[in-house]
C-alpha cells in the first residue's frame, strides 16, 4: 500500500531535482565561460606599482600588496622609492630568506626601476641598502599565464 502511495509522489519530486541539477550545472557552465571572457578581456598586460601608493619604502605591507595583485607574464613592475633605498633582485628563494643582497642578479637605484615580468616563476626583490631587507624591505611574487 505505502509503495504505491509513495511511487506517484516520489517520481515527480525526483524528476523536479535532476531538473534542477541540470539547471544549475547549465548555470554553473554559463559562469565558466563567463568567468573566461573576463580573464582574456584582462589579458593586456598591467603595470604594478610595487607597493601601491606606499610604493617601495620600509613603511609598507608588500605580503598584503602582493596578495591583492595578479602577476601576468607581460606585466611590468615599476619601483618608486627615494634614495635612501634601491632594489635588488635575488636569485632564490634562500637568498631571498637571508635578504643575501650581496649575491643580487639585478641592482637597480635610479628611484624608479621598471622590470618586465617575462616568464612564469617567482621573482624576488629586496631593498639593497644596509638593514632594510632584514626589517621586512623585501617582496616576493609570483607571476603566472
Ligand atoms: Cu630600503
Amino acid at each position: 500500500m505505502f509503495g504505491f502511495i509513495h511511487t506517484p509522489i516520489l517520481k515527480p519530486f525526483d524528476q523536479t531535482q535532476m531538473e534542477n541539477s541540470a539547471y544549475n550545472m547549465t548555470l554553473m557552465m554559463v559562469g565558466c565561460v563567463g568567468l573566461l571572457l573576463m580573464l582574456s578581456k584582462q589579458g593586456s598586460a598591467e603595470q604594478h606599482v610595487v607597493g601601491g601608493k606606499q610604493g617601495w619604502d620600509e613603511s609598507t605591507d608588500f605580503d598584503s600588496w602582493a596578495s591583492g595583485q595578479t602577476f601576468k607574464v607581460g606585466d611590468t613592475l615599476v619601483f618608486k622609492y627615494s634614495p635612501m633605498h634601491s632594489v635588488a633582485e635575488l636569485g632564490s628563494e634562500s637568498e631571498y630568506k637571508k635578504c643575501d643582497v650581496g649575491s643580487a642578479t639585478n641592482s637597480m637605484s635610479d628611484g624608479n626601476s621598471v622590470v618586465k615580468l617575462t616568464k612564469e616563476g617567482t621573482r624576488y626583490f629586496a631593498c639593497g641598502t644596509a638593514g632594510h631587507c632584514d626589517s621586512g624591505m623585501k617582496d616576493r611574487l609570483l607571476s603566472c599565464w
